[in-house]
């Protein structure tokens, strides 16, 4: 009878015992599992970093592989020259690399573009250690989509300069493009032509590299979004559709100023653009018309996508509004056969390689 209050009691306490055990085991599998997770998130970590650095080490290795191969083939290439060596570095001999995403999973989205604080290039060159001299880049572990030769006109705009070098370089690398960085400068002080200067970085950048795409952009915008994508579409592109200076929107619905793209193809279709734009305004509608006139259409990114900044500033010396731009907008249609790339002619005063933008220095001439 004692013994009996403790029966129950040792029975209770036995299925208790292995409530403990499955206690404990159930403790035990938590941690586990906790450091199980632990450990895969340390060594995730690690990996990426592993990775990195082995990815690094091919890429010096295939620069050294490569470059008695792309050399022979540079020779038996009569387009290039056989000192070139941006053709070594093409990743089309390189057939082991991935395509590119068709969307970069390296795109940040919206991004904060400000000038308040001056930029030092050495440090601009310090944090984008992948850029080649001459302002060139390729992805390392995928092949690029396209080949974008970036042209930007220019006379006396270092500062802006810097800006834009110190935004665009992290963002091109980011949208996992093949791109050149050129300025073209504008020898001496007569008036400043932009659209000739355009034409000459599409004829200079070819001699360069087997560009497909060209950006043209002004040097005082900066786009506020990575998702606004520096490259060619089936349609010339306008990238600029939302400037701050325009209450970030279109000043009109055929403006095509600021930054645009255009493929090889398309700016061959339209014959370049017009040389004798001499002065401020009119050269952006004109290459519209030409657009037009050829049954093409423009293509925009949305209103939020393409918002971007403009460096304030004073307008030019040199860069005067063109009197002449309304009657010479009026007959595109008449002189662009006649008038573009096939007419181009300029001197090439000097070209250099900076370690972040090539710098092609011409004489274009004067107006007629
Ligand atoms: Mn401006």
């Amino acid at each position: 009878m004692h013994k009996d209050p403790l029966l129950p009691i040792t029975t209770v306490a036995l299925p208790g015992t292995s409530l403990q055990r499955a206690c404990r085991l159930l403790v035990l599998i938590c941690a586990l599992h906790l450091s199980v997770t632990l450990v895969y998130y340390v060594s995730g970590g690690e990996l990426n970093i592993f990775q990195y650095f082995v990815q690094n080490q091919q890429a010096q290795y295939r620069g050294i592989a490569n470059a008695t191969p792309s050399s022979v083939q540079n020779l038996l290439k009569p387009e290039y020259n056989a000192k070139d060596q941006e053709e070594s570095r093409d990743t089309s001999n390189m057939v082991d690399l991935p395509n590119c995403p068709e969307t970069s999973p390296l795109l940040a989205g919206p991004l904060r573009i400000e000038f308040s604080v001056s930029v030092d290039l050495e440090e601009v060159r310090k944090i984008n250690p992948n850029v080649r001299e001459g302002g060139r880049y390729t992805p390392e572990d995928c092949k690029a989509q396209q080949k974008v030769a970036l042209i930007i006109p220019f006379r006396n705009r270092d500062e802006h300069l810097k800006y834009w070098l110190y935004y665009l370089h992290p963002i091109l690398q980011r949208q996992q493009l093949d791109y050149g960085v050129y300025i073209i400068n504008q020898d001496g002080d007569i008036t400043f032509n932009r659209a000739k200067l355009l034409n000459v970085g599409f004829a200079e950048a070819l001699k360069e590299y087997d560009y497909q795409c060209f950006v043209f952009s002004d040097v005082d915008l900066i786009p506020m979004d990575d998702r606004n994508i520096y490259k060619c579409y089936s349609q010339p592109r306008h990238l600029s559709v939302s400037m701050d200076k325009f209450g970030f929107g279109l000043p009109y619905n055929q403006y095509f100023g600021g930054v645009s793209a255009l493929s090889k193809d398309q700016f061959t279709k339209i014959n370049g653009f017009p040389n004798n734009y001499w002065g401020w305004g009119g050269e952006d509608d004109d290459i519209y018309n030409r657009i037009a006139s050829r049954g093409m259409s423009i293509s925009r990114p949305d209103a939020v996508t393409g918002k971007c900044r403009m460096i304030r500033h004073n307008r030019d010396d040199k860069n005067d509004p063109n009197p002449k731009r309304f009657d010479l907008i009026a007959h595109t249609r008449q002189t662009m056969n006649s008038d573009g790339i096939n007419s181009l002619s300029y001197n090439v005063i000097q070209k250099e390689k900076y370690p972040l933008y090539t710098k092609i220095t011409v004489d274009i001439g004067s107006p007629r």
